[in-house]
């Protein structure tokens, strides 16, 4: 597992087999489309079975299906794929049909769903079907329902898609390895009736998170809590596109949790119910308003409000070391320390030491040369400067002028003359300073000084 060669060795006699049925679509297995890059694909019409309205995977896709029978047939191949994070970080990953996280799987409520799984992993798998309501049989646990899936050999799974909700599909064999390496997809079931729950804009993604050292390639798979690659469907700010939306659409957003820890999902500028769960959906005398809602590990939760409020609208999970790229968590407080030169002097020590500002964070700003095949930790450039952000942040782009069904980036937003937080520069009040009563003698707040340049250093 240690590099590209060893999965090739491993599997080559088997994979070649596999390979030649399941692309030719020989042998009565059914075409498994493959998915070569990270972008967001546009929503999959239903070419036949009952309509229904598709969601948008963020930097992802859904899966075509073909129908026999009256059943509809898909076709995943669990398979070593490369992902780009964002532009300048690629990894080796485990996942479905070219890309991780899998491509997402769209039925309607009472289809009767039939999915080949080809297994091209150097070891064996086997995919259970998270929030299903289905046969024991049919529920994935290697060793419990099911013999594992060897490499090299196509198992088939078969169910009726019960409940229309939002679930989502991973391996339930050698889990943490696998689910380290990005083997995940989501699953939307539709309601039989398009009217129902119908919304004009349903983004979907998965929320996973990486051990990736920078300069390597591989996700270190036995990393409990420690993670440095936080993650909307395998991909990391400023790598994940917005949720571009047409003022006044009700808008949907599904997030499902497959990482270690749990992720409060915030929006700006609007306020949102949480409208379902991977248990289905909830009914609306029971829905409250929120800003921010839990995420926890395993759980999926649906979104749901109208976009009134036109412009760029942060979304992201709100614990702060989650809007960071890579970073070692061992870094020193150095607020208000004066450490000019003794980094420079520790880096001829350390090769790539870096130290925080004295200032306060502020690495956005930082030049400093990072390692191949990495992310800076906060990246992004606004139309205002620096976005200080990463992982699991993105932008709502509300625009009143967007087209219906038009996913297209409208570029940044123009706030309206007189609408924007802007610089004082008239006469300050004086300072009233309240008498510091049970501060011990001596102690005194940490100092503001000011360089030539007029910045201000603590
Ligand atoms: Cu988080």
């Amino acid at each position: 597992m240690s590099n590209r060669r060893s999965f090739l060795a491993n599997g080559a006699a088997t994979l070649i087999g596999v390979g030649l049925v399941s692309r030719a679509g020989a042998a009565g297995l059914p075409e498994a489309p493959v998915q070569s890059n990270a972008s967001t694909a546009p929503p999959l019409m239903p070419p036949d079975g009952r309509p229904y309205n598709p969601v948008v995977t963020l930097n992802g896709w859904s899966l075509p299906w073909r129908m026999k029978d009256g059943v509809k047939e898909f076709h995943l191949v669990a398979e070593p794929v490369l992902r780009e994070f964002a532009p300048g970080m690629v990894a080796k990953m485990w996942g479905y049909n070219g890309q991780s996280p899998g491509p997402t799987i769209e039925v309607v409520e009472g289809d009767r769903v039939r999915i080949f799984v080809t297994n091209k992993l150097p070891e064996h798998t086997s995919v259970h079907w998270h929030g299903q309501i289905l046969p024991s049989g049919m529920d994935g646990v290697s060793g419990v329902s099911q013999p594992a899936i060897q490499p090299g050999k196509t198992f088939v799974y078969e169910f009726v898609a019960k409940h229309a909700g939002t679930f989502m599909y991973h391996p339930h064999a050698d889990e943490m390895t696998q689910m380290a390496m990005g083997m995940m997809g989501f699953w939307v079931t539709h309601p039989k009736d398009p009217r129902q729950h119908a919304v004009d804009r349903d983004f979907v993604f998965l929320l996973s998170a990486y051990d990736i050292e920078p300069g390597s390639m591989v996700p270190k798979v036995n990393t409990m809590t420690d993670f440095n690659i936080w993650t909307f469907n395998s991909r990391a700010f400023p790598g994940i596109d917005p949720l571009v939306v047409r003022q006044g659409d009700r808008v949907r957003i599904r997030a499902g949790n497959l990482t270690m820890t749990n992720h409060p999902m915030h929006i700006h500028g609007h306020r949102f119910e949480v409208t379902g769960t991977d248990g289905g959906w909830i009914p609306p005398a029971a829905r409250w308003p929120e800003v921010t809602t839990d995420v926890a590990v395993g759980q999926m939760r649906a979104i749901e409000f109208i976009a009134d409020n036109p412009g760029d609208w942060a979304f992201h999970c709100h614990k702060s070391h989650h809007t960071m790229n890579a970073m070692g968590h061992s870094v020193p407080t150095l607020i208000g320390v004066d450490h000019s030169g003794v980094a420079e002097k520790i880096s001829k020590l350390v090769p790539g030491y870096m130290a925080m500002g004295e200032k306060g964070g502020s690495m956005g700003g930082m030049e400093m040369e990072i390692p191949e095949n990495t992310l800076p930790m906060m990246t992004g450039t606004g139309p205002h400067g620096e976005i200080e952000m990463g992982g699991m942040f993105t932008l709502m782009k509300v625009r009143p002028d967007q087209k219906r069904g038009d996913y297209t980036d409208p570029g940044w937003y123009r706030a309206p003359k007189g609408s924007t937080a802007y610089e004082w520069t008239g006469e300050l009040p004086p300072a009233v300073s309240a008498p510091a009563a049970s501060v011990p003698a001596g102690v005194k707040p940490l100092e503001v000084t000011r360089d030539k340049k007029g910045h201000d250093h603590h």
